[in-house]
């Protein structure tokens, strides 16, 4: 085995001095800027403290998983997720953003095997249990003898919930639900742990009871026994097959064949089936949107960590690489020098710290909006549910872009894995996929928008006023309200994304009024102008057609974005700094925080597997016959 600790490099050198005069040139103190980061001085104080107990832990040495096969890389995903799970206990950390904090330490940029049992499978039992119901699985779950997953989405149908073909057919003979999945669409695919991992399911169903359907109902499903771990009898179970990321993750199939479950195996906090068989409503539908509305606001804050990661690579080595020249005889400029290396980079930067505000906004308002409908008022829901669907949707597009934007700047070496950008990048974009389809949210948001648009700003009114006039257009020309709906939707679409876009940069440069230190507030004004300037010279032709701004601003526009990134040079890796990602957790040979990128480099790719000879097989088996054919 090669164990690894980027902490302890073969090679002890000094910091890169380029790197360290970088640090020199700063304005602001960093650490300062790091507590704004974290929310607090306390929280950051907290989290070094975690992140200490993760490094100083013998057990968090592993093998590089990216020489190792998809098997063994499942394998470790299972060891650290028991390991983690025996260790919050041990050091009795229990808050749920601390336990956030550490299993993000533990896992790196990579997925762990047991996410859904935490982000699914318990929240729906703690959230659609009754009281019974509670006091049998939660128990189970919690004590890990039941391993759960959450299984939705069927080969044929993801969004349209309504086309789902699971069938949940109530006998109350036996008082028993009799599973099947119907066609090959109707088999379950892409949960997540559920090919190897979980031994129960909850899965959504197509309720049908004394001959009626009543639509998608979630029940708890035994799939593997809980001794042999074997599937059950009914059940076919598996992976899914290798995919573009989430290698450590065994996204599964699942085909159900008559399998009987008992009928308090219904969640039935809302609904219920009597044992009769007769059918009991839930009272209402909105509460199941706070769970939406939470776990939307957590993928923002994904979406800015994702974003500073990458920032925080690209930003670091392009202050230590050197490439070709700007003036004939003189030294090689660090590639950070090219206007055009900058204007690839800080926008990116000015889009990560403006995501982190959105994503500490979001968390906020949802405490807050809780503690409401913990009182029965339900009145902020209905617009919190559309910003959280348009945001999620708006930054999940725009990290996913800027990684790969941050990947193409570092050059040739960006496309290594040591550079740790491709795990990132297809860890992340999944997030554009998954919890709600990006388009899909945001057409929702436009739904929205077009019942409010009087109360819109001026930009973003605009569009909504083109989609609205667009619908009563198409509506004219004799068409439903739903393909009106249909052909506006690039329209549509637009608006919302403008709409995510001013409440960004509202949330930006509120952000900026609760900031005292003036070094850091400076700073952070030119980070928001820049973001602000940025969205509307790539949008320049809606500012334009609305006659929003005229040609000479639009030009004024890109001369003030080239002054705001020579404004912003010197403190480049300050601000990638102040994100504070440990280079245990960046794991990156490019983002190093000592900049001793090459020897680093070298060191890596020696412990490539197809390195462990100094002749490969290969070369006897193939290319010595070749020459003896020709
Ligand atoms: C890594 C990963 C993990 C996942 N984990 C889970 C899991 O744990 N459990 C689970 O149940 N599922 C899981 N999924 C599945 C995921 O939730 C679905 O893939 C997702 O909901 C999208 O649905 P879909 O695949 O049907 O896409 P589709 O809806 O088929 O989308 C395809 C295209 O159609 C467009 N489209 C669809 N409807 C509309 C519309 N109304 N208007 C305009 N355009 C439309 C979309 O914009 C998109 O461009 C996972 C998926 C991935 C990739
Ligand atoms: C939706 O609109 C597009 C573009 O106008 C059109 O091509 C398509 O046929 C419409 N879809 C349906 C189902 O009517
Ligand atoms: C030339 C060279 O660096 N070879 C290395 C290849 O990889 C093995 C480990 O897999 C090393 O031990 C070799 O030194």
């Amino acid at each position: 085995l090669i164990f690894w600790r980027w902490f302890c490099p073969i090679t002890h050198g000094a910091m890169n001095p380029d790197i360290l005069r970088e640090r020199q040139k700063a304005t602001f103190d960093v650490e300062k800027l790091t507590h704004i980061l974290d929310g607090a001085p306390e929280k950051t104080r907290r989290r070094r403290e975690i992140q200490s107990l993760v490094l100083s832990d013998p057990d968090f040495q592993h093998e590089d998983p990216n020489f190792m096969s998809r098997s063994d890389r499942y394998d470790l995903a299972v060891k650290k997720s028991a390991q983690m799970i025996l260790k919050l206990r041990e050091y009795g950390i229990a808050d749920p953003e601390e336990i956030l904090c550490y299993k993000s330490l533990y896992r790196g940029n990579r997925h762990e095997a047991l996410g859904l049992h935490f982000v699914m499978f318990l929240p729906t039992l703690y959230s659609q249990c009754d009281p019974q119901q509670f006091q049998k699985w939660v128990p189970l779950a919690e004590s890990f003898q039941v391993l759960g997953t959450y299984a939705q989405t069927e080969m044929g149908h993801g969004t349209h919930l309504r086309g789902l073909e699971t069938t949940a057919t109530y006998d109350p003979a036996t008082q028993e639900f009799v599973l099947n999945s119907p066609t090959v669409s109707s088999i379950k695919w892409w949960p997540g742990a559920l090919g190897k991992t979980s031994n129960y399911a909850i899965v959504l169903a197509q309720l049908y009871t004394q001959g009626n359907c009543h639509g998608l109902h979630a029940f708890i499903v035994p799939i593997r026994d809980m001794n042999t771990h074997e599937p059950l009898p009914g059940i076919v179970v598996g992976d899914i097959g290798p995919k573009f990321g989430f290698h450590e993750v065994d996204n599964g199939f699942l085909k159900l064949e008559n399998v009987r479950i008992p009928r308090d195996n219904m969640l039935m906090k809302y609904s219920k089936v009597e044992p009769d068989g007769s059918y009991v409503k839930p009272p209402s539908a909105k509460l199941t949107y706070s769970t939406m509305v939470f776990i939307r606001s957590m993928i923002v804050g994904e979406s800015a960590r994702a974003l500073a990661k990458s920032c925080t690579i690209a930003i670091r080595y392009s202050t230590v690489r050197r490439q070709s020249e700007i003036r004939p005889g003189e030294p090689e400029p660090q590639i950070l020098d090219y206007q055009t290396q900058q204007y690839k980079l800080f926008p990116l930067l000015a889009m990560a710290y403006a995501f982190t505000f959105v994503g500490q906004y979001m968390t906020k308002t949802y405490h807050r909006i809780t503690a409401d409908i913990n009182q029965g008022d339900f009145s902020e829901l209905p617009e919190l549910h559309a910003l959280s669907a348009g945001l999620k949707a708006f930054t999940t597009w725009a990290a996913s872009t800027g990684i790969e934007v941050c990947r193409m700047s570092c050059g040739g070496h960006g496309y290594s894995c040591s550079s740790a950008l491709p795990e990132i990048y297809v860890t992340f974009t999944p997030t554009c996929t998954y919890e709600g389809e990006n388009t899909v949210m945001m057409l929702q948001t436009a739904r929205y928008l077009t019942t409010v648009h009087t109360q819109l700003c001026v930009g973003v009114c605009r569009l909504v006023e083109m989609a609205a006039k667009s619908i009563q257009q198409e509506l004219q020309r004799s068409k439903s309200q739903e393909d009106a709906w249909n052909s506006s939707a690039i329209d549509l679409v637009r608006a919302s994304d403008a709409h995510c876009h001013y409440v960004v940069v509202k949330l930006f440069s509120a952000k900026l009024s609760e900031i005292g230190d003036t070094a850091i507030h400076s700073v952070l004004s030119t980070l928001a102008l820049l973001y602000a300037l940025q969205g509307i010279a790539q949008n320049s032709g809606d500012f334009l057609q609305a006659s929003l701004l005229s040609v000479p601003q639009v030009l004024q526009v890109s001369v003030r974005i080239k002054e705001l990134l020579s404004q912003l040079r010197p403190n480049a890796v300050a601000l990638v700094d102040a994100f504070d990602y440990h280079d245990e957790m960046l794991k990156s040979v490019l983002g190093r925080y000592d900049g001793n990128v090459y020897e680093n480099l070298f060191e890596w790719a020696r412990r490539s597997p197809l390195n462990r000879t100094e002749v490969h097989e290969s070369f006897h088996k193939y290319l010595k016959p070749l020459r003896s054919k020709l």
